[in-house]
């Protein structure tokens, strides 16, 4: 049974012929995220601990994301506000702070080494948050990082530190909101989200110049585009989306789109803050910041963010469901890492430098985990190896599921040496192992 499509998803016709998910893309599982822009000056959200809510008529005045500063801090009585207030002064507005974004301690080489040290496969940096502030030397509008603020092409320094240290280099663009070409009041609901946003020709023609302009510079191997795009290129015509996928995947490819464009055009399913509830025969990515942000937080401390065990079990458990981590770091506006992300990343790195031959090119096994048994996730190698991922090796022992204590699985080992398997199923994890987040048993097929 083959439990994995090798398509993005099903077929949609014409218009969208379903594609094939790149082998890259599906072998890579674990990919960086970099919010960083001109919301990492001001970079504050009110702070939200794990699994604190707020009511749902607050979400939008208590934003949890600092890349949404430039909305939040137009909603009166917003904390943003206060905060901004306080600190820059009634009167200087989000867009004033461009001139005093310097960057200085941009270092992409440093970061893109960090990354792909910890074990990533690809980076997504954005190159255009919801602000329409642009980090790419764009002939389409003055308000970016070589106009403004750092004066540097900041996505062309990444794409090729990136590229140096071999990762695959995507780009996240924002396709529905630019709030610096719209003038629209505040987002304060879900509903406001999808309405307040401009969807005339002029608009969809700046949005498609803009994306050509990274596709014809860059060739970004994954196309990540957020929320939806402007209404008017959904139709057959020079600057549809029809045309810039066509473009596209002529420049790229072996490229992949994720699914926030608006139409049927599926790419890798997205999912933020949330995970598949099951195996999915379609790849997606879940993503997510360390804390509860993307874009640097300095409201945020250590209480609000994952764990370096809680880390690895994401990973994991996203694997074993067919999807990928595109885990989100938040640079400060100077460029340097905070030392909490760079710490928990690090962890991961470590864990996946052990460890990585359970994840990397893996694909899902007949069920990704024991509803009723020991806390277990599952990948199959290729090669018909099954990796038996235990989340709690702490407990000493591991009982297998019937199924796989006999015949058919063969020879089983922990990463330092063979495994013994009791009559009842019973496995002992060796003591040097028990302090890990997670350890592999392997069980290899009969030959
Ligand atoms: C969301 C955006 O609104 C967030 O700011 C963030 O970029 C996330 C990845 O996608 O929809």
């Amino acid at each position: 049974m083959l439990l994995f499509d090798r398509r993005v998803g099903p077929d949609l016709g014409a218009d969208y012929p379903a594609r094939d998910v790149p082998d890259w893309y599906r072998d890579a599982k674990f990919g960086v995220f970099v919010h960083w822009g001109l919301y990492s000056v001001s970079a504050w959200a009110t702070p939200r601990l794990p699994g604190e809510h707020v009511p749902v008529e607050l979400e939008f005045s208590h934003h949890q994301y600092a890349e949404w500063h430039a909305n939040t801090v137009r909603i009166p009585g917003s904390p943003a506000r206060a905060f901004h207030e306080r600190e820059y002064g009634v009167g200087t507005s989000y867009e004033d702070l461009a001139d005093s974004w310097t960057a200085e301690a941009f270092d992409p080489q440093g970061w893109m080494r960090l990354i792909a040290g910890c074990g990533a496969r690809y980076v997504v940096p954005t190159a255009k948050h919801h602000d329409g502030f642009c980090l790419w030397d764009t002939a389409t509008t003055a308000f970016s990082s070589v106009h403004r603020g750092p004066r540097r092409d900041l996505i062309a320094e990444m794409a090729s530190a990136a590229r140096e240290e071999g990762l695959r280099f995507g780009l996240y663009y924002s396709g529905a909101l630019d709030w610096h070409v719209s003038d629209f009041p505040p987002i304060q609901s879900m509903t406001d989200l999808f309405t307040l946003r401009r969807n005339d020709e002029a608009f969809a023609r700046y949005c498609f110049d803009q994306a050509m302009e990274l596709i014809d510079g860059h060739a970004p191997d994954m196309l990540w585009n957020d929320i939806d795009w402007p209404d008017s290129a959904k139709a057959a015509g020079p600057y549809s989306l029809q045309t810039l996928f066509e473009r596209y995947y002529e420049r790229v490819p072996d490229g992949i789109v994720n699914d926030r464009w608006g139409v049927p055009h599926l790419g890798s399913r997205t999912r933020e803050y949330v995970s598949e509830e099951q195996t999915s025969p379609w790849v997606w990515e879940a993503t997510r910041g360390l804390g509860r942000s993307f874009g640097y937080n300095r409201a945020e401390d250590d209480r609000h963010l994952l764990e370096p065990a809680e880390l690895v079990h994401l990973l994991v458990d996203t694997v074993a469901k067919n999807g990928n981590l595109l885990l989100n770091i938040g640079p400060r506006a100077d460029g340097s890492l905070p030392e909490s992300q760079v710490e928990r990343l690090r962890h991961l790195g470590a864990w996946l430098d052990a460890h990585g031959g359970a994840i990397y090119g893996t694909r899902p096994w007949v069920r990704h985990a024991e509803p009723a048994g020991d806390p277990v996730r599952y990948t199959l190698a290729q090669d018909g190896t099954l990796h038996v991922i235990a989340l709690d090796p702490a407990a000493g022992r591991l009982r297998l599921a019937e199924d796989l204590v006999e015949p058919a699985r063969a020879t089983a080992s922990w990463g330092e040496g063979p495994a013994d398997i009791d009559g009842s199923g019973q496995v002992v994890v060796p003591e040097g192992l028990r302090g890990l987040p997670a350890v592999v048993l392997r069980l290899e097929p009969r030959s």
